[in-house]
């Protein structure tokens, strides 16, 4: 049995999901879980006596502009290593994660390993703006392991960091039980899908990376062709602008805003094709939650994406702002019946195969063990 400790953003999408469901898959095989964040992690549904949270409380001085909410996370890891004898501090972020776990260590006089996973923001963006560029380089040449969520997100930190650190590729994972197809699903009628209509979906937080504009002009292409609904799930930064467009092309009786949702798998349930035209994605964990319920993906030529999407078995891949592509590979899937079953069926193998959650949790576990001996 280990103790870990975990640290993500705990309202952030993907990352905050892998995190938590790391610790809570590790809490079932029996290891002691402290996750230490600002809030209780979205995805932390259950109790069990093998999971521990520690709130990271941020008092307002006035002589601060800022609260130093770094600080007071690094002072909270350093208590927690310390009280819990923590064998392993995995924390999910180079910025600023690792940097307070660093910080941490140096503070607590347990002797502690410090894992960090790059999920991509923290690269993709933060990598390469130069007020950060030395910090994220230090974190991540200070863990005592890194990993990173692609093969793709791995050059991409060499080349943009320049970090001299082995990073090892542990890819995502979905929990099976939850991303699941559920049969004769009730909200598709609820939602007014006529029979003989296909469904496509999109799932984001709405930045402008993920190009949702892209999603909408692939859609009022296969429209024209295909009865056919969009529904817009998540919410975020461009959702009124997406509204806007949506209404200017007069798709407003084909697409369905839905905002945020928790029922994600019964959406994708009813769902017959996935779209995500982002513009960078260090992996795309909405694919494989798409996947995982039988609906294949269209995806773009950037970041982890070609390394989840296998194309023309599970979905496609397009450039990125290829609409029209997108749109004839959307077509060519939908219109084929039996296609579209074989690229269900691969979908689902497909995960199974290569992103398996238990595989994924013992590819973890035999890394912290690594590192302990
Ligand atoms: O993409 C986002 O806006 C959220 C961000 C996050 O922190 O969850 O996603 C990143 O991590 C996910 C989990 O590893 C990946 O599936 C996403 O591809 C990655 N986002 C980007 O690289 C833009």
């Amino acid at each position: 049995m280990k103790k870990i400790g975990i640290t993500c953003y705990p309202t952030v999408g993907g990352s905050g999901i892998i995190a938590t469901e790391l610790g809570m898959m590790m809490a079932r095989d029996g290891h002691e879980i402290h996750f230490i964040t600002s809030s209780l992690p979205f995805r932390l549904n259950q109790v069990h006596p093998n999971i521990y949270y520690h709130e990271v409380e941020l008092n307002h001085y006035p002589v601060f502009q800022y609260p130093p909410f770094d600080l007071a996370l690094a002072n909270k890891m350093a208590e927690v290593i310390d009280q819990e004898k923590l064998d392993i501090l995995h924390v999910h972020y180079a910025m600023p994660h690792a940097i307070c776990a660093i910080l941490a260590k140096g503070i607590a006089k347990h002797d502690v390993k410090i894992v960090t996973t790059l999920h991509g923001t923290d690269i993709t963006v933060l990598g390469i703006d130069h007020s950060l560029k030395k910090m994220i380089k230090y974190g991540i040449e200070q863990s005592d392991a890194v990993t990173a969520v692609s093969r793709s997100l791995v050059s991409q930190t060499h080349e943009s960091v320049g970090a001299d650190k082995a990073i090892r590729v542990i890819y995502n994972f979905v929990n099976e039980a939850d991303y699941t197809k559920k049969s004769a699903h009730p909200i598709r009628e609820q939602y007014g899908i006529e029979p003989d209509e296909k469904v496509i979906i999109h799932i984001s937080n709405f930045r402008k990376v993920k190009r949702v504009q892209d999603v909408i002009y692939t859609f009022q292409q296969i429209q024209e062709k295909i009865k056919t609904k969009l529904l817009l799930v998540g919410d975020g930064p461009e959702y009124s602008d997406i509204y806007q467009l949506v209404s200017e092309l007069g798709l407003s009786d084909h697409v369905l805003f839905l905002g945020k949702q928790k029922d994600v798998s019964g959406l994708l349930s009813i769902s017959n094709l996935k779209l995500l035209m982002s513009e960078k994605e260090s992996f795309g964990l909405v694919l494989l939650e798409a996947m995982s319920c039988e609906v294949p993906c269209i995806g773009t030529n950037t970041g982890g994406i070609p390394e989840v999407i296998k194309h023309e078995e599970t979905g496609f891949i397009v450039e990125p702002g290829n609409t029209q592509q997108a749109a004839a590979y959307a077509i060519n899937l939908l219109e084929d019946e039996k296609k579209l079953k074989q690229f269900s069926q691969k979908a689902l193998a497909h995960t199974r195969e290569h992103f398996y959650s238990t595989d994924i949790v013992n590819q973890y576990i035999n890394l912290y063990d690594d590192l302990i001996h």
